[in-house]
C-alpha cells in the first residue's frame, strides 16, 4: 500500500506510540544553511567522499582532509537551530512530549556532526551522534585516542582563511602537518572525531537496543542510502512498528513508509508534532 499523507492517522499513530525513535540525515539541517551531501547542491557533487571520509583518504592527505572539515567547523559555528529542530528539541522535552504522547519515550539518533540539535535544547539525554560530532578533535595515535571537544576558531592558525579555498573548489595540499590540528595530550597529529565510511559507527549497542524495543520511527531528511542508519526503519517495520518519512525529494525505501510528508522538513515536522 502506498504511504500515507494524512497528518490526523499519523497523530493516531504517535498518540498509540510508547518508544519513539527519529533518525535524521542532513536535510533536518538544510535551513540552517548546512550543506546536504547528495542531490542538487550536496557536497559529494563537488567533492570526492573517497579522499575526504575515509581513514585512507586522511592518511593520503590530512591537510585537505582538514581544510575540508575546517570549513565545514565554521559554517556550522555560524549556524543556527531551524524550526524542525526546536519541533524535536519540544518533542525531546518529556514534561512537553508526555502532554501529546502519555509514558512515551524518544530519542533522535543523528547522522548530523554539526551539533544543532545541541544547541537547541539544554536537557538532551536522548541525543545520539552516531557519525560524530565536527568538533571533536580526536588523536590518531591508537594508544591515546584522546578526544578533545573543541569550538575555537579556526581550530588552528594554519587552517585560517583556507575556507575560501574550499568554497572556489580548490584545496591546498601543500600545509605542513605539524602545523596541523596536534592532540593536546600526546602532541600526535589529530583528526576531525568524525565516522568515515569503513568506520564503525558511534554507539551501536545502544542503537540496537533503541531499534528493537521501537514502535515508531521517524525518517527525518536522510537519503537513507549510508548504512547502518538507513536499515533502522526496516528494522522497526519488521517488528510491527510504524515509520513516518520526512524528506523534501523521494529517498530510499520510502514506498514502504506507513507515512509520508514530502516538503521542508522544518514545515512539515513542527505541524506533525504539535
Ligand atoms: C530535506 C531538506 C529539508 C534536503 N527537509 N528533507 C556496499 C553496500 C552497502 C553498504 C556498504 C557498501 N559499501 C560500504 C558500505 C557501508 C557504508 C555505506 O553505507 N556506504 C553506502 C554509501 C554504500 N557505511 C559505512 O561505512 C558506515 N559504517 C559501517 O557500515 O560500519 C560497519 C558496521 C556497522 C554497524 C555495526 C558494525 C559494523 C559508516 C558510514 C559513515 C558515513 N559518514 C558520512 C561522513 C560523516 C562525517 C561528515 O559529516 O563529514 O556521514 S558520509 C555522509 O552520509 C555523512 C552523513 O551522515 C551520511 C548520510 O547522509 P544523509 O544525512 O542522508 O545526507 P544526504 O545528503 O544523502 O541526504 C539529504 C536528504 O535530505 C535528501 O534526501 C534530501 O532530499 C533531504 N532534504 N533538504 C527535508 N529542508
Ligand atoms: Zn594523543
Amino acid at each position: 500500500m502506498a504511504p500515507s499523507g494524512n497528518i490526523l492517522a499519523f497523530q493516531d499513530t504517535l498518540h498509540a506510540s510508547r518508544n519513539i525513535i527519529a533518525v535524521a540525515g542532513a536535510g533536518l539541517s538544510a535551513a540552517s544553511g548546512i550543506p546536504t551531501f547528495r542531490g542538487a547542491g550536496g557536497i559529494w557533487r563537488k567533492y570526492d567522499a573517497i579522499s575526504l571520509a575515509t581513514p585512507e583518504g586522511f592518511a593520503k592527505s590530512p591537510s585537505l582532509v582538514w581544510q575540508f572539515y575546517h570549513y565545514r567547523r565554521e559554517v556550522a559555528l555560524r549556524a543556527v537551530p531551524n524550526k524542525a529542530h526546536l519541533a524535536l528539541s519540544a518533542f525531546s522535552l518529556s514534561s512537553l512530549r508526555n502532554q501529546i504522547v502519555p509514558h512515551s519515550t524518544f530519542t533522535l539518533i543523528t547522522q548530523n556532526v554539526d551539533g544543532l540539535k545541541t544547541v537547541a535544547a539544554s536537557e538532551q539525554p536522548d541525543l545520539i551522534e552516531m557519525h560524530g560530532r565536527l568538533f571533536d578533535v580526536q588523536c590518531t595515535n591508537k594508544k591515546c585516542q584522546y578526544t578533545l571537544f573543541d569550538t575555537t576558531s579556526p581550530v588552528c592558525e594554519a587552517l585560517s582563511g583556507t575556507e575560501e579555498l574550499v568554497e572556489h573548489g580548490t584545496l591546498d595540499p601543500e600545509i605542513d602537518q605539524s602545523t596541523l590540528p596536534r592532540c593536546s595530550k600526546c602532541g600526535d597529529l589529530a583528526r576531525p572525531g568524525v565516522v568515515w565510511f569503513g568506520e564503525i559507527p558511534r554507539h551501536m549497542k545502544e542503537i540496537d537496543k533503541l531499534v528493537q524495543k521501537a514502535d515508531l520511527c521517524l525518517v527525518i531528511g536522510t537519503s537513507s542510502t549510508v548504512q547502518p542508519a538507513a536499515s533502522y526503519a526496516y528494522e522497526v517495520q519488521e517488528q510491527g512498528g510504524k515509520v513516518a518519512v520526512f524528506n523534501l525529494e523521494r529517498s530510499e525505501g520510502d514506498e514502504e513508509a506507513d507515512y509520508l510528508f514530502m516538503g521542508p522538513c522544518e514545515e512539515t515536522l513542527s505541524k506533525a508534532l504539535g
